[in-house]
């Protein structure tokens, strides 16, 4: 069903009668979009000031990119996040609650019209490389994919060699008249002492050449020493922590270096001049207060999007807010697909919250909100929360704050972790910004200022010089909930009602 070329470049003439307003724009050729994201990645590269690491295709790719120090994701944990990035709708909206994998098996709604569908019937052709991890198949259909669903995603999210190959594969048999989608989903830096402790807490002796190791014949690996490692405000100092970061900081070399191949590949084809190149990460670094946590260091992300046709701010950072919710209508505005106009289960239009990023790479924009919703990340993990930050504002809601705050399996059993366990059962000092304590046991508002706080150190919810911000911020969130049918949206105090009209009927629980 590809529609015909002319969709996709203006004819010459035309704009040769429009001179100079698309002179970067190759006329003759459809624009196409490379989005590359890193799994649990964070702000480890050199672009992101980070002095200890080299990332040096990272700081590459950033210098013919607008840069942003202010994106997040919408939720803090794999397939949620996926699932909002390839949809535009928050996990609540589009159903993927929590993990796709296993017992967790979590899908979003049949009904959902996802960003490679849209693509797909405007003729664009899709592909993914490396980590799906969404589901169903009928929503998130790909025309050409390699993922952990038909092979070992060891070999598709990690072996850059393997995904060098794979890029190759899929341009090379891409038809001149056609514009591609292709998504590369690395599986580095995932922790991977859980799956395949045999490779290290990162994977990052995997294809090292060592015995037992295999070899990536493409990776030059980097060491670091735990004494090299810069060490975030919210992950202790402690010797335990920072091997555990050290061996992050290899595996991450070896998605950087993957990138350089990727794009390595992209140029090789001749479409490095008509590609969009997005470069993100799903949730926050998988230590203490960062993956499946709503704060800030949960939820920021590396955010870089290089666009050939829009060098005036090539190597500027931005500070505008701009959320992975935003990748849906981003990309569609790039190929002029509008968003089309449905409902799930018979309710109102679905409208997309998210904007489309394109103009920030014009012009700095004022943009200042974003929102954040989690329910779940493994089946057994329902804390739900939801949090909106404008400006450097962060307020969160903990709907069930009364049970303790969930740990995952992978985590759990990270060195990080298990150091901060042992030292504090050993009564030891954990040189660690909270206590276990704190961390399991949350007021059910949060609002920190990181204007004055940037750690999120002092719970600014019950100071009265914050009532009426707070009040507001509540506001926004809950409108935001409404709009966008969160089935959470009375919790913890009422009950949603859809008849005669929804609303939240009040269950004099004493919350
Ligand atoms: C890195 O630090 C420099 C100097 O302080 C600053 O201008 C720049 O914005 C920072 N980059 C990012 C991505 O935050
Ligand atoms: C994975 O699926 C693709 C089709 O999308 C197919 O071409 C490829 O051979 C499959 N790979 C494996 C290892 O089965
Ligand atoms: C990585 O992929 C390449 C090419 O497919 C292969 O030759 C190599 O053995 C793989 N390395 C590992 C560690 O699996
Ligand atoms: C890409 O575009 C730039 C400027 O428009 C041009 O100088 C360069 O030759 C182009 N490169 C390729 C590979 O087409
Ligand atoms: C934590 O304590 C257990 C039991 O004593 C020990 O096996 C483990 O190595 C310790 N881990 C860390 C990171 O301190
Ligand atoms: C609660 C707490 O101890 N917060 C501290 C976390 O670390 C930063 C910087 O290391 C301090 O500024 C905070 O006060």
């Amino acid at each position: 069903m590809p529609l015909p070329a002319q969709r996709w470049g203006a004819p010459p003439l035309l704009f040769l009668l429009l001179g100079l307003c698309c002179a970067r724009r190759d006329p003759g050729r459809p624009r196409n979009v490379l989005l590359i994201v890193a799994d649990d990645g964070g702000f480890e590269s050199g672009v992101y000031n980070n002095t200890a690491i080299n990332t040096p295709n990272l700081d590459a790719l950033a210098q013919r990119s607008l840069i942003f120090r202010n994106a997040f994701t919408s939720v803090s944990s794999c397939s949620p996040s996926r699932a909002s990035i390839l949809t535009g709708l928050p996990q609540h909206q589009n159903g993927m609650y929590g993990l796709h994998q296993d017992v967790h098996h979590f899908n979003s709604f049949d009904s959902v019209r996802s960003l490679p569908l849209l693509l797909r019937q405007a003729g664009i052709r899709t592909g993914i490389i490396g980590k799906k991890h969404v589901g169903p198949e009928a929503v998130y259909p790909f025309d050409f994919a390699y993922t952990e669903e038909n092979g070992s995603v060891l070999q598709v999210g990690r072996n850059i060699t393997r995904i060098k190959l794979l890029v190759r594969k899929f341009l090379r048999s891409q038809e001149e008249e056609r514009p591609f989608f292709l998504y590369v989903a690395f599986h580095d830096p995932h922790r991977c002492g859980h799956s395949q402790p045999q490779y290290g807490a990162f994977c990052e002796k995997f294809g090292n050449g060592e015995p037992g190791m295999g070899w990536i014949p493409d990776w030059k690996p980097q060491h670091y020493s735990p004494d090299q490692v810069q060490v975030p405000y919210f992950v202790q100092d402690t010797p335990a922590a920072r091997a555990d970061l050290a061996a992050q900081y290899t595996t991450t070399g070896r998605m950087d270096q993957g990138i350089g191949l990727v794009l390595e590949e992209l140029n090789n084809a001749g479409f490095r001049n008509t590609t969009l190149v997005i470069y993100t990460s799903d949730n926050g670094i998988p230590f203490p207060s960062g993956r499946t946590n709503l704060y800030r260091s949960g939820t920021a992300e590396p955010l870089l999007i290089s666009s050939p046709e829009h060098p005036s701010r090539w190597g500027q950072v931005s500070s505008a807010y701009a959320s992975l919710l935003d990748m849906t209508p981003t990309i569609l505005d790039w190929f002029s697909v509008p968003y089309p106009s449905y409902s799930l289960f018979g309710k109102r239009i679905v409208q997309l919250t998210g904007k489309s990023l394109l103009p920030a790479l014009s012009l700095e924009p004022a943009w200042a909100t974003v929102f954040a919703s989690q329910s779940l990340h493994e089946v057994t993990m329902h804390y739900p929360m939801r949090a909106v930050q404008r400006g450097p504002l962060r307020f969160i809601h903990n709907l069930q704050n009364r049970t303790p705050f969930p740990i995952d399996q992978d985590f759990y059993v990270s060195p990080t972790f298990q150091d901060l366990l042992n030292r504090t059962q050993a009564g030891q000092p954990t040189h660690w910004n909270k206590t276990l304590h704190g961390y399991y046991y949350r007021e059910r508002w949060e609002l920190y200022d990181h204007s004055l706080d940037p750690t999120e150190s002092r719970n600014l919810a019950s100071d009265p010089r914050y009532a009426q911000v707070l009040e507001e911020l509540r506001g926004l969130l809950l409108k935001w909930q409404w709009e966008t049918d969160d089935p959470w949206v009375c919790v913890p105090d009422g009950v949603l009602e859809d008849k005669p009209s929804p609303q939240c009927r009040p269950l004099h629980n004493e919350l």
